[in-house]
């Protein structure tokens, strides 16, 4: 990273489910990597996560546990910026105004609403629809230079920029371009049922996911019940998605290289390696679930981390919205 003016990240994470290695190998574990060179903004984007019909107790317990989990992976609300979305009302309201320069055509391409929109063909609404904006008005609004996320959030996050770039066309410089952080290995985990299909918290197959609370018993159940082939050979090749997901799995629990791993398998088969990755991800998540477990029962604790988080990014975007709201033509309100 540059050196100099430290940049800014921003990212989000939607509580609707308990958060997944997925979430983890695409996204926390470059948030708990970039915290320490850069200033950090970290949401929990609840208002995201009503684009999909919720239950309100459980939406309010994943919410609470969304940040509970990103603090146990050690995020630290000292260092960082970490508050609710909906607790800063700018988000909405900015989402509002990039909406009118925003055209229908590039939504309609976004591929997440078309795989959603099957998923919950009996409820489409404007808000599916509609959450590429509110997530590129999540970004600008923190003048944001660095976006961790995972590869499935590379679409969004060029409409993200072609926003920025078209405000700035039209008012001058007002809004920063952001630029993706997609990790090599870990930006995109396959469902460990459709090896095909991305890992997603809302997957209705529970086997499909391995959430990061999960205990070690269901880790290892999941693991051994993940689709692979009947070639055996542990190789990294796109031929073998399965195999290639659980190497990678592999990779982000132990950190060892790609070919390390296929060295360590030569002479195994899956049976063996199966075994070992679950060992891994139980290894990795153990610290983590030990910290969440004392965490999430301090509901003080985290009202007082999200109160605080929401005071310090509530100034920094209300700045951004007040210069957007003066360029456009909007009155500011008379004091
Ligand atoms: N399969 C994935 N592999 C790597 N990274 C992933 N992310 C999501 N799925 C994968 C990254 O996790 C961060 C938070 O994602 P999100 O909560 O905003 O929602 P999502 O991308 O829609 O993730 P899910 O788990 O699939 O949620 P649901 O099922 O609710 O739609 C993002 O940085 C994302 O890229």
């Amino acid at each position: 990273m540059d050196s100099g003016k430290r940049k800014r990240v921003f990212s989000g994470i939607q509580p609707s489910g308990g958060l997944s290695l997925a979430n983890y190998a695409g996204a926390l574990r470059n948030f708990k990597a970039l915290q320490y060179e850069c200033d950090c903004v970290f949401c929990v984007v609840d208002l995201h996560a009503i684009t999909v019909r919720q239950e309100p107790d459980v939406l309010q317990r994943n919410t609470y546990e969304a940040l509970a989990i990103m603090l146990a992976c050690g995020l630290d609300p000292e260092r960082n910026i970490m508050f609710m979305q909906s607790h800063v009302p700018a988000h909405a309201e900015m989402a509002w105004i990039l909406n009118c320069y925003t055209y229908c055509g590039e939504l309609g391409r976004m591929t997440q609403f078309k795989e959603k929109s099957d998923r919950h063909s009996e409820n489409v609404n404007v808000g599916l629809f509609d959450y590429p904006v509110l997530m590129a008005g999540d970004i600008l609004l923190y003048k944001t230079d660095i976006v961790p996320v995972g590869a499935d959030q590379k679409q969004h996050l060029e409409l993200s920029r072609d926003l920025a770039i078209r405000f700035n066309n039209i008012y001058g410089d007002t809004l920063i371009v952001p630029e993706p952080y997609i990790p090599e290995v870990g930006a995109r985990i396959m469902s460990l049922q459709e090896p095909e299909k991305k890992m997603s918290k809302s997957d209705e197959n529970e086997n499909a996911y391995i959430l990061l609370v999960d205990p070690p018993d269901v880790i290892r159940r999941k693991i051994k019940r993940a689709v692979t082939d009947s070639d055996n050979r542990v190789v990294y090749l796109d031929e073998k998605p399965g195999v290639q997901n659980l190497m990678s799995i592999y990779s982000i629990s132990t950190g060892m290289k790609i070919p390390d791993i296929e060295k360590e398998f030569e002479t195994k088969g899956y049976g063996i390696f199966k075994d070992r990755v679950a060992e891994a991800v139980v290894e990795l998540l153990g610290p983590i679930q030990d910290e969440f477990a004392h965490l999430v029962a301090d509901r003080k604790y985290l009202e007082s981390v999200m109160k605080a988080g929401a005071e310090k990014a509530e100034c920094i975007a209300q700045k951004t919205l007040a210069k957007v709201y003066e360029k456009i033509g909007l009155l500011p309100r008379p004091k």
